[in-house]
């Protein structure tokens, strides 16, 4: 893995996830990837994928991260919606990137969202 992000908050809830340090409801993992289920879940089926490296979002992630980590992230996901059938009627995958979005922990992520027919994208 590269050098830290001299931005990147270790002390973020999703860090101390991955170091054991508070709990987490595992869905799955992988070398470099977490997923677990979010603590106040927006649709029944609520899932937050992580990778393992320190990334504040998914520009630090793919401009920072090794190909080797890139492709088992998204290959978490795959199996998430695909392999696993935890989605199996459908979902959608969301990324809060910067101010703007809203994004919370700065430790890059996406939710998956799935479990009941989903409306239009939110503004
Ligand atoms: O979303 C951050 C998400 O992280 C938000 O949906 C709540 C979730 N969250 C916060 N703390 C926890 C813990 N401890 N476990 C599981 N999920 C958690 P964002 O995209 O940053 O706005």
């Amino acid at each position: 893995m590269p050098t830290a992000n001299p931005a990147y908050d270790s002390n973020n809830v999703f860090a101390k996830i991955l170091r054991g340090e508070i709990p987490a409801e595992r869905v799955c993992d992988s070398k470099h990837s977490f997923a677990f289920y979010d603590i106040s879940p927006a649709t029944p089926i609520h899932v937050l994928v992580v990778p393992r490296g320190a990334y504040t979002d998914l520009h630090d992630f793919t401009s920072r991260a090794s190909d080797e980590e890139i492709l088992d992230f998204w290959k978490l996901v795959d199996k998430i919606t695909a392999e696993q059938s935890l989605i199996p009627s459908g979902f959608r995958l969301i990324s809060n990137s910067g101010p703007d979005s809203g994004q919370e922990v700065p430790h890059f992520h996406v939710h998956l969202l799935g479990g009941q027919k989903l409306g239009p994208i939110l503004c």
